[in-house]
């Protein structure tokens, strides 16, 4: 098991945009090990692997109770979307943040799976929510951007005193 360091907004490296996988190998497949690893302990329902410093297009996504329904998206495209919904977002990278985010309502995702295998899923609610905030990790935005420059001045200000308290 393999706990990888989450980079913590305003970390610069949270801007990079990730570059394609061109073949599923067991290098990624590793890296999605790492990575539910890294998710389950946090804990956390979603994760891109811009947030553990891997600039790849991959996200995943557990939102089952038992931690046991591990989704993988590599190479992510929203094909279709439709709607308009509003949910209170979180992050791994913004520690107890949580503030209202407007997105699309509906999604059809394009990827590769773990195998490399193309599907294509419909979602909607919590999981078309966290696709498309862990699909903005891959791009190197983070949900925060989405707020007024008021809500991320007091958001950086709470983020730099909750680490003076730890360090
Ligand atoms: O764990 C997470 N919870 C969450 C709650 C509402 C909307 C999105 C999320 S994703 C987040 C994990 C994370 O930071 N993924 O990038
Ligand atoms: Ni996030």
């Amino acid at each position: 098991m393999a706990l990888l360091p989450i980079l913590q907004y305003p970390d610069p490296r949270l801007h990079t945009v990730a570059a394609p996988v061109s073949v599923v190998n067991d290098e990624i497949r590793s890296l999605i090990k790492d990575m539910s690893d890294t998710m389950h302990a946090a804990p956390g329902v979603g994760l891109a692997a811009t947030q553990v410093d891997v600039h790849r297009r991959v996200i995943i996504i557990d939102l089952s109770e038992t931690r046991d329904r591990l989704r993988v998206f590599i190479n992510p495209e929203i094909i279709a979307s439709s709607g308009k919904s509003d949910c209170e977002e979180g992050c791994l990278s913004v520690p107890g943040i949580f503030e209202k985010v407007t997105r699309a309502e509906r999604i059809t995702v394009r990827a590769l799976d773990a195998q490399g295998k193309p599907f294509e899923l419909d979602a909607d609610g919590m999981l078309a929510v966290c696709i498309q905030h862990e699909m903005d990790h891959l791009e190197g935005k983070v949900f925060v951007e989405y707020l007024s420059r008021l809500k991320q001045r007091r958001i950086l200000a709470k983020l730099r005193k909750q680490r003076q308290r730890v360090m």
